[in-house]
């Protein structure tokens, strides 16, 4: 047997949301390396434009899409679209998302609810748009981009926690609804990943030292580094493939050991 076979997402349409860059650009990579074709949306043009351009440089001939994941019409009008351009979405990986980082009892109700609407009413919105045509082909993968903060809390990120644990669930619950349709519905938990959302983390010191979170970031994670968004390809493409046909409901922590590990004494 050809075990690699498992993993080819050859004749697969994908969808990865916000993949204009960071985690999401590093995903739709590594699903068109498996032979996957790509589609991707997110708010900017600006921003589309220029991962076009990425994409091409890297032989991918991705298909970008202005769309606010948030919004219902612009998504049921992009997956129509991407469905006459690629044809039906076989893979969706709800991977936009955004954080804001306020000390709770400062922060308004109005950004608690921006954060909880793109990081978790959008992954609803986006599978309940994308479901029907995997019913339809009785086969789907939902891969979404759930966090520590899915399992582990933080100073200043209430409304980001509460979108990724709900965003755990959600996935849990999407594989027990349509488990029975041959879509499997997982989650990919990143660790700290060094990306555009997480720059002001990393941010050097005046004196040219390391940022505080930085050094304790590096203290809390065993591979002694932060992840990569490249890190994160092979759990894609694991479990957008046939390789993962009986994996449901999972969340995979891709977080270098930081779950596991109580952190290096001082
Ligand atoms: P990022 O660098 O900030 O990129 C976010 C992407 O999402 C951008 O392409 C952005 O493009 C798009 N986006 C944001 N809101 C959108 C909306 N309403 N509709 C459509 N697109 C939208 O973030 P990242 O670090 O790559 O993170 C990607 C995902 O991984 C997020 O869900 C994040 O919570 C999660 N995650 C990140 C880390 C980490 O350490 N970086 C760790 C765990 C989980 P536009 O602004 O142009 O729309
Ligand atoms: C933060 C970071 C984290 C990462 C990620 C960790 O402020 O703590 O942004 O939340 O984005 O979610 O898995």
């Amino acid at each position: 047997m050809d075990i690699m076979k498992k993993f080819s997402l050859e004749g697969k349409t994908a969808l990865v949301t916000g993949a204009a860059y960071g985690i999401g650009f590093a995903i739709a990579e590594g699903l068109a390396g498996a032979g996957a074709k790509i589609a991707f949306n997110c708010r900017s043009r600006e921003h589309l434009e220029t991962a076009l351009e990425e994409y091409r440089k890297k032989g991918i001939e991705a298909r970008g899409y202005i769309c606010d994941v948030t919004d219902e019409e612009q998504v049921k009008a992009m997956v129509s679209e991407i469905g006459a351009d690629l044809g039906s979405i076989d893979i969706l990986v709800n991977n936009a998302g955004i954080i804001k980082r306020i000390p709770m009892d400062e922060m308004s109700t109005e950004d608690f609810r921006q954060v909880v609407d793109i990081d978790l009413t959008a992954a609803f919105i986006m599978s309940k748009a994308v479901i029907p045509g995997m019913k339809e082909h009785r086969a789907g993968k939902i891969i979404n981009i759930c966090s520590m903060m899915s399992e582990l809390g933080r100073e200043t990120v209430s409304a980001y926690a509460a979108a990724k644990g709900g965003l755990k669930m959600l996935t849990k619950n999407i594989a027990s609804e349509y488990g029975c349709w041959n879509i499997q519905c997982n989650g990919i938990g990143p660790g700290y990943i060094a990306t555009p959302q997480t720059a002001p983390l990393r941010e050097k010191q005046a004196d040219g030292s390391r940022h505080p979170f930085d050094s304790f970031i590096i203290a809390k994670t065993p591979a002694e580094r932060w992840g990569t968004p490249e890190d994160l390809m092979g759990a894609a493409v694991f479990l957008a493939s046939e390789a993962s046909d009986f994996v449901n409901g999972h969340i995979l922590y891709v977080d270098g050991g930081i779950l596991a590990y109580i952190g290096k004494q001082p």
